[in-house]
């Protein structure tokens, strides 16, 4: 495949190149920073750093972290940076628990975030030729605006959906030739399986690639998504706080997301320790913006478990690469003292023939944690014989004890009784929390 770029001087700059880029930018922002958020400028004068101190990126572990607490501290204006008269753009994140993350931008903002995101549909293929199909939500949530402004920068005809209303998804993919889909990977398993059950085939749609993130998914779940839709099927990461999708993507190789690393600084941290660890070991991802204008955060923890690599990439692109996130610190279940991913248990299910539907229940009762596992049966797996179900569910705990060290109780239960989801998939009811 012929290799396109978005921005080329960027995406394929030397290591030293980039390096001095990264550095002058830095300590701008620094500067910026210092001089116009109050709450960080405290920050820095408790740990004793001046923006005198950082000459570029390799001074760049003296800063302090950011948090989400902090985020939460300084809310709604705490950390902007410049006059609202200058803001343009606010969005939020998904969650519904104490307060949100608002995150502000100028246009120049807006701007390098959907250059970003012009890279990443470019890295997928796209060119003006493609008609691109926007299935993540549009509003506070950054998904649906930031694949549009990137979608018009590269020329697609884009088709503004939104998620929801998954009949009419189908409809006008098929009538306007979408050729690229964008949404959550468990928006685009729902939109295969209701294909399938519309008795397309993927001949039947002209979709050639997804470009698919905002929450954990593994590799059994993009070669379902990618044999059920036809396509390629790229991650892509990004969170809120940094602005939005795009803060890395994926290109043809497939083997984890280039960063954008001109414009997002990522470091791995030992998340109990906060030290930086070296190139290849798994810790905390910890990002700079170098350039973001209204809301530029300086070392900010994503709570992304995550590794970093430099090694060449056969796309050209030298931008460092991100794996796939392996969880959060804070997604971690931790049941009978064992840490538990979610991504474990989708990763049995796919091997074991089940699709990715399928909930946690975690509990505490007589101070011991329950762990159940629903876990839906396709239509072909379903039988209501009692013996038949015990089978299946002692042989998927198995596999689930194998991969997990612990044994969890699994519930098989009937086709399409897990809520399907058009955003991001909840995956994990913790009753513990309430107690
Ligand atoms: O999810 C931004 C986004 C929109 C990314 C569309 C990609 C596509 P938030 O709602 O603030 O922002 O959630 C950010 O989602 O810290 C990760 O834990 C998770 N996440 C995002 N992308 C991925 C991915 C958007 N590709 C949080 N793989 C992040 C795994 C992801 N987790």
């Amino acid at each position: 495949m012929e290799q396109r770029y978005y921005q080329k001087d960027i995406e394929t700059m030397s290591y030293e190149e980039m390096k001095k880029l990264q550095s002058e930018k830095l300590v701008k922002q620094v500067k910026h920073v210092y001089d116009n958020v109050p709450y960080y400028r405290n920050l820095m004068d408790e740990k004793g750093v001046k923006p005198e101190d950082i000459h570029g990126i390799d001074d760049l572990h003296l800063l302090p972290f950011l948090s989400k607490a902090d985020l939460r501290d300084a809310y709604p204006y705490g950390l902007l940076a410049k006059p609202l008269s200058e803001c343009v753009r606010i969005h939020s994140t998904s969650g519904t628990t104490g307060r949100r993350v608002v995150a502000f931008y100028t246009q120049k903002d807006v701007d390098l975030w959907e250059d970003c995101c012009a890279r990443a549909i470019t890295a997928a293929g796209g060119t003006n030729d493609d008609v691109c199909q926007v299935a993540y939500g549009y509003g506070l949530f950054t998904g649906g605006a930031g694949l549009h402004g990137g979608s018009h920068k590269v020329g697609c005809l884009t088709l503004p959906m939104s998620s929801g209303n998954t009949e009419r998804q189908i409809q006008f993919m098929s009538d306007l030739g979408a050729t690229i889909l964008c949404c959550t990977p468990s928006y685009a398993a729902y939109i295969g399986e209701t294909l399938k059950e519309q008795g397309y085939t993927p001949d039947d749609i002209p979709l050639k690639a997804g470009i698919f993130g905002a929450e954990p998914w593994t590799e059994e779940m993009r070669r379902q998504i990618e044999a059920t839709l036809g396509i390629k099927a790229y991650d892509i990461y990004g969170l809120t706080e940094t602005s939005g999708p795009g803060v890395a993507f994926e290109c043809s190789e497939q083997t984890g997301m280039h960063v954008n690393e001109d414009h997002f600084y990522a470091e791995i941290i030992d998340p109990d320790t906060g030290e930086v660890l070296p190139e290849g070991e798994k810790g905390e991802l910890v990002f700079t913006s170098l350039d973001k204008e209204a809301f530029p955060l300086l070392r900010y923890r994503t709570r992304d478990i995550c590794v970093l690599s430099r090694k060449k990439c056969s796309c050209g692109r030298t931008l460092v690469k991100m794996a796939k996130p392996m969880g959060r610190t804070d997604d971690m279940l931790i049941i009978r003292g064992v840490n538990v991913f979610p991504s474990q248990i989708e990763t049995v299910l796919l091997k074991e023939g089940y699709q990715p539907n399928y909930q946690i229940i975690v509990d505490r009762v007589n101070n011991n944690d329950t762990f159940e596992v629903n876990v839906e049966m396709n239509a072909d797996q379903f039988t209501d014989i009692a013996s038949e179900l015990l089978m299946m569910e002692k042989k998927l705990a198995g596999a689930m004890k194998t991969m997990l060290g612990i044994n969890p109780t699994v519930h098989l239960v009937p086709p399409k009784s897990v809520a399907r989801s058009e955003g991001k998939a909840v995956r994990v009811i913790d009753k513990r929390k309430l107690i």
